[in-house]
């Protein structure tokens, strides 16, 4: 069975291949030749425990939305860098998923990115929930980090919501515990702050020509920017804990000669009765995820959006090394 907001002229269950633009390949070398002298280019992982705010972080470093946020942890699955130009510099921020104690396979997946994310990375910036302060998980990864030689900022974040003698406590016991090279405080939410990090940051990444074009904020493909938002407002709606057992594909991405864009999507969940809460009461629950996605993918792309929204059952994706692909994981043996 399939649902969607909008009538269908398509069967769903064909595989669409999928015709959304990719730009997430960067070139080699100068990118043209009007590069100016003297440019910088460097990776900056963003690694904190789930919820400490890196997605809403990036996005406010960015100027525009990358990498989706919900209130909930382990919202961020896979790797998203976001683009930033700053001065001659251009930052990429690699926004990573929280790190925490795997349990599931999935866990496991979304632990190591955010690890190799790090690795990858000229500067690691380490996000702390300044109200929560430092709490089991950002202990072990504090511990971790200890090992890593590459150059560490540390994030207090949420300074609107802390108080002002936590927060010099707290980035007092966080540099006892590790040689940061610098310390911020910063509101991602209200974006207090953020300019100072990018000044920072900017004088600090190595020579190098710019590694993707200048106007473009994402690595990330538009299909899986589309499914991320319509996993956003998955997460935003449904209670418990189906946010973290369901996922989202963009299986079919058609540009009408109108210039609106036809998309569909499906929705995994593995068990019949997840499927039936995805659905809600007369289909009331995909609808509002629907309409919301619709919306704000409209604004995003700038055009016209048709949605169409599938729910499917696969029984244990979550141990499916293809959804993993989709999502951009490794799949953890
Ligand atoms: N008050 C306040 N809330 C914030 C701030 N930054 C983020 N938040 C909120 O914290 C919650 C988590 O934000 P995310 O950006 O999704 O956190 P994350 O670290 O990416 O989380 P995961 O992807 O789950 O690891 C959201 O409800 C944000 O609105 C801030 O500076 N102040
Ligand atoms: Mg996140």
């Amino acid at each position: 069975m399939s649902t969607e907001n909008d009538t269908p002229d398509d069967n769903a269950e064909d595989d669409f291949p999928a015709k959304a633009p990719r730009f997430d390949i960067p070139l080699p070398g100068p990118l043209d030749a009007s590069m100016p002298e003297g440019t910088k280019a460097g990776f900056i992982a963003l690694i904190g425990a789930p919820n400490a705010g890196k997605s809403t972080l990036i996005n406010q470093l960015v100027g525009t939305k990358v990498s989706i946020v919900t209130h909930k942890v382990q919202t961020t699955r896979a790797v998203v860098r976001g683009i930033a130009m700053h001065d001659k510099s251009q930052l990429i921020f690699v926004d990573t998923p929280g790190i925490f104690k795997p349990k599931r396979r999935l866990d496991r997946a979304m632990v190591d990115t955010a690890w190799g994310g790090a690795r990858e990375a000229d500067v690691i910036a380490l996000l702390i929930d300044a109200r929560k302060g430092i709490d089991e998980e950002t202990e072990s990864i504090l511990e971790r980090l200890k090992d890593i030689q590459t150059p560490k900022v540390l994030i207090l974040n949420k300074i609107d919501v802390t108080k002002r003698d936590k927060l010099l406590d707290l980035a007092q016991k966080a540099n006892e515990l590790i040689r940061f090279d610098e310390t911020f405080m910063v509101s991602a939410l209200s974006g207090d702050g953020v300019q100072s990090i990018l000044d920072y940051i900017s004088e600090r990444v190595p020579d190098s020509p710019w590694l993707y074009p200048e106007d473009q904020p994402s690595d990330l493909p538009l299909r899986i920017l589309a499914a991320e938002i319509t996993r956003e407002k998955l997460f935003e709606r449904l209670h418990q804990e189906l946010p973290y057992i369901s996922t989202v594909e963009t299986e079919d991405w058609q540009e009408k000669k109108d210039g609106s864009v036809r998309i569909e999507q499906t929705i995994y969940v593995e068990r019949d009765s997840q499927k039936s809460i995805v659905l809600g009461k007369r289909g009331q629950a995909i609808k509002s995820i629907s309409q919301a996605a619709r919306e704000e993918l409209a604004e995003i792309i700038d055009t016209k959006v048709h949605l169409f929204l599938f729910v499917k059952v696969r029984e244990n994706w979550a141990d499916d090394p293809e959804r993993y692909r989709e999502m951009g994981l490794e799949f953890p043996k």
